[in-house]
């Protein structure tokens, strides 16, 4: 299975940016349900390897935090537009708990996250280009703040992909105290 460790949103907030949602040639939105917040993609492995991946999510004793999303930006540039997201406030607590993550991976046997972590909710992906449009469009809402919201639990999530697109079903949850 392929799998990811990541934050859910609440409704309120993925209805939020669900408004966010239209307006731009060439996008794909992501599905309002598979609004999540990535804190480690961990790809293709096996039952037993699941298994290991769950016991060393499970080991974590992290603390709640308050989270926010602001801004807009864009993975990719011209020649390779990859995303269009929302970004988050600097926040020293979801650093730590991705860093704790990363650690209990690596102990678990995984191999390192070479990417340095870049906190976002993907909004869209595109089939095509959308060029200036797209500059104007993150112009127009940069001042895209969101209501602060508790983060209380991660989730580790598979991946699958069906024709209409990429399924993520929440595997397994783990609570911050
Ligand atoms: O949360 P976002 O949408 O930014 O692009 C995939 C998605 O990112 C990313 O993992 C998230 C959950 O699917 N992803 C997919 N393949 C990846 C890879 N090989 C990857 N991230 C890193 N390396």
């Amino acid at each position: 299975m392929r799998l990811f460790v990541a934050l859910s949103l609440p409704a309120d907030l993925r209805s939020r940016l669900c408004a966010l949602s239209s307006g731009l040639p060439g996008a794909r939105w992501v599905d309002p349900a598979n609004l999540h917040l990535t804190l480690r993609f961990i790809g293709e492995v096996g039952g037993h390897e699941a298994d290991d991946v769950d016991a060393a999510l499970s080991g974590i004793n992290g603390k709640r935090f308050s989270l926010t999303l602001s801004g807009l930006g864009q993975f990719g540039g011209d020649r390779r537009l990859r995303a269009l997201w929302a970004g988050v406030e600097p926040n020293e607590a979801l650093d730590h708990l991705q860093a704790k993550i990363e650690t209990a991976l690596q102990r678990a046997g995984l191999a390192p996250e070479k990417r340095k972590f870049k906190p976002h909710v993907t909004l869209a992906r595109f089939k095509a280009n959308p060029g200036e449009r797209l500059q104007d469009y993150i112009v127009e809402r940069s001042l895209f703040r969101a209501e602060p919201f508790e983060v209380t639990e991660f989730v580790l999530y598979s991946s699958y992909l069906a024709h209409k697109g990429a399924i993520y079903a929440p595997e397994a949850t783990y609570p911050l105290i």
